[in-house]
C-alpha cells in the first residue's frame, strides 16, 4: 500500500485495477496543504457499463455462494482492514483533512466493523412463514438478492460510509457498482487490493471513480442497476429520486441534518458539556449527525454559554498529522468558502458570532483549509443559520423557556435526522422523544452506535433505513410463496 507517491488512482473492475476508457483524470487534493497530490479517473457511462457487466456476470455465482462462505470472506476483509489500519488512516487523513488520530480510532475501525457486523448478521437473517389455518396452506417469504445494485457515498466519513453500504449489499448476495466521493477517493481505491487478497470473487464489487454528475448519474440512470443506496446532500438526493422514480428503483437515501441538541437544567452538567463539544465539532462538524442547533434551558443558559466558550477555546486547530490536533482541515476549498460565507453573513442572518469565525493559518500548511470552531448566538430559530445545513465547525446556541417551546423549535426545520436530549427526567425523556420528528434520538449521549439499530431520518433527511436487518431487507426482494398441501 503505497500512499506517499503522487499517483493515479484506478477503477477496480472485475477484480482488476483499470484506467478509465476516456483516459480523462480529475485532480485529487490534500486539503491539509491545499495541493494536488494525485489524480482519479473521470469515468463515464462506458466505464459504468463495463463495471455493470462484470457485476452481472458475477451475480449468479455469488448469490448461490453459501452464507458460511460469504460470511468468511466478509470477515477476512474486516481483518485485513485492521491489519492495514495505519496506512488506511494516513490515507484518509491526507485525502479528507481529518485528524489521523480520528481516522485511526473511528473511521477505519468502523469500516472493519461494518464488514464484520454483516458477516455475522447474514448468518442470522431469517424470513417469516404464515400458516393459513383452515385453508391447508403455508406461506413463506423468500428474501432474494436484488441483482446488481448501486452504492454512492460522500466525503465526510469516506471508508466508513462506503463500507456501511457495500458490506450489507454483498452480504445479502448482490453484486455492486459503487462510487465513493470524487473528493475523497483514496481509501475506496485501496480497498480494491484488500478485496482481492480476501478472495472476493471477481466482479462482486466494482469500484468506479468520477464525478457525481457523470459517473454517479450513469449508475443511477442504468436501467439494470435495480437499487440505489445513497448518502450525501439533500439536493443530490432529491435529484436521484427524480431520476430513479420512473424506473421504479428501490431507493435508500441518507441525506442532510440540522440536528437539535436540547439541554435541560436537570442534566448531568459536566458530561453534557464535554459531549456537546464533541457533538458540535467532531470531524470539523462535517457529520450529518452533529448537533448544530443547541437549545439551552434559560436558567442554565449563561453558565452554559461561558463554559462552552471556555471548553471550545481549548480545541486545537492544526495539521491532521499532528497528534494534538482536535480540528483538522475542512474537506475542500469550495466547502471552506461555503461554510465561511455563513459566518461572514452571520449578523445579516440574525446571529452574533461569540467565538471563533476566522480562517486559521497553520504553520507549514498555510494553504490548507482551516477554520476556527465557531459559536453563533441566535434568538430566532427561523433564521437561516438555524435552518440551513452548514456542515462545518459552526454551531448556534439559544435559550428556551419550556418543553413545548423547545419541541416546537426543534421540529421547525426541514430536516429530521437526529436529536440529542439532555435530562434526567424519565417522563420528559419519553414525552419529548416521542414528539421529536427525527429518526434517531440520543438521550444523555451522542453518536453511541449499535449497528443493529435502524439508522436514517425523516423529512428532508431521507427515506429508508440502514443498519442491521433493515439494510439486509433493503438489499433483498421479498417473495411470498404459498403452498397448498392437500
Ligand atoms: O455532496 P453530494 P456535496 C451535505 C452537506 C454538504 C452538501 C453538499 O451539507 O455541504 O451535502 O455536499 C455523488 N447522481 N452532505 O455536494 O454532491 C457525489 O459524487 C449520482 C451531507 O459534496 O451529495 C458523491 O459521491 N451521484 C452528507 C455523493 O453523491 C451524485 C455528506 C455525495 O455528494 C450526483 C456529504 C448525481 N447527479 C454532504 N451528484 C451526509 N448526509 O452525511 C453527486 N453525486
Amino acid at each position: 500500500m503505497d500512499i506517499e507517491i503522487s499517483m493515479k488512482i484506478k477503477n477496480y473492475i472485475n477484480g482488476e485495477y483499470v484506467n478509465p476508457i476516456s483516459d480523462n483524470w480529475i485532480d485529487n487534493y490534500n486539503p491539509s496543504i491545499g495541493e494536488v497530490y494525485g489524480q482519479l479517473p473521470d469515468s463515464n457511462s462506458q466505464d459504468v457499463e463495463i463495471a455493470y457487466k462484470a457485476a452481472e456476470a458475477a451475480f449468479r455465482g455469488w448469490s448461490e455462494t453459501t452464507l458460511d462462505e460469504r460470511s468468511k470472506i466478509l470477515s477476512k476483509i474486516a481483518k485485513l482492514i485492521i491489519a492495514k489500519l495505519p496506512e488506511l488512516a494516513m490515507a484518509e487523513a491526507k485525502d479528507n483533512g481529518k485528524p489521523v488520530r480520528v481516522a485511526k480510532s473511528i473511521d477505519i475501525p468502523r469500516a472493519s466493523a461494518n464488514f464484520q457486523f454483516f458477516a455475522n448478521a447474514i448468518t442470522q437473517f431469517a424470513s417469516e412463514a404464515h400458516e393459513s389455518v383452515g385453508q391447508n396452506a403455508i406461506n413463506f417469504t423468500l428474501r432474494q438478492p436484488i441483482g446488481v445494485v448501486g452504492c454512492i457515498s460522500p466525503w465526510n466519513l469516506p471508508l466508513y460510509l462506503f463500507t456501511w453500504k457495500i458490506a450489507p449489499a454483498i452480504a445479502a448476495g448482490n453484486c455492486v457498482v459503487a462510487k465513493p466521493s470524487e473528493i475523497t477517493p483514496m481509501t475506496a481505491y485501496l480497498l480494491g487490493e484488500i478485496l482481492t487478497e480476501a478472495g472476493l470473487p471477481k466482479g462482486v464489487l466494482n469500484i468506479i471513480h468520477g464525478l457525481g454528475t457523470t459517473t454517479g448519474q450513469a449508475i443511477v440512470e442504468h436501467p439494470n442497476i435495480k437499487a440505489i443506496s445513497f448518502t450525501g446532500g439533500t439536493k443530490t438526493g432529491a435529484h436521484i429520486a427524480k431520476v430513479a422514480a420512473p424506473m421504479f428503483k428501490k431507493l435508500s437515501l441518507e441525506l442532510g441534518g440540522k440536528n437539535p441538541a436540547i439541554i435541560f437544567s436537570d442534566c448531568d452538567y459536566n458530561e453534557m458539556l464535554q459531549t456537546t463539544v464533541r457533538s458540535s465539532f467532531a470531524n470539523q462538524g462535517q457529520i450529518c449527525l452533529c448537533g448544530s442547533r443547541i437549545f439551552v434551558e434559560a436558567s442554565l443558559y449563561q453558565k452554559f454559554k461561558t463554559d462552552f466558550i471556555a471548553a471550545v477555546s481549548k480545541l486545537k486547530v492544526g495539521s491532521p498529522f499532528n497528534n494534538n490536533t482536535d480540528i483538522g482541515a475542512l474537506v475542500s476549498k469550495t466547502h471552506l468558502n461555503k461554510v465561511k460565507s455563513y459566518i461572514d453573513k452571520a449578523e445579516q442572518y440574525g446571529g452574533n458570532v461569540i467565538f471563533g469565525g476566522n480562517i486559521v493559518s497553520v504553520h507549514d500548511s498555510e494553504d490548507g483549509y482551516y477554520l476556527e470552531p465557531t459559536i453563533i448566538e441566535v434568538d430566532d430559530n427561523s433564521c437561516i443559520l438555524n435552518q440551513d445545513e452548514i456542515f462545518g465547525p459552526i454551531v448556534t446556541i439559544m435559550s428556551f423557556n419550556d418543553e413545548n417551546e423547545v419541541l416546537a423549535m426543534a421540529n421547525d426545520v426541514n430536516y429530521g435526522l437526529s436529536a440529542t436530549l439532555w435530562t434526567n427526567d424519565l417522563k420528559r425523556t419519553m414525552r419529548v422523544s416521542k414528539q421529536l420528528e427525527v429518526g434517531i434520538v440520543w438521550v444523555n449521549t451522542w453518536l453511541l452506535r449499535d449497528l443493529r439499530t435502524p439508522f436514517g431520518g425523516v423529512k428532508s433527511s431521507g427515506v429508508g433505513r440502514e443498519g442491521g436487518f433493515e439494510a439486509l431487507r433493503f438489499f433483498t426482494e421479498p417473495k411470498n410463496i404459498c403452498i397448498k398441501y392437500n
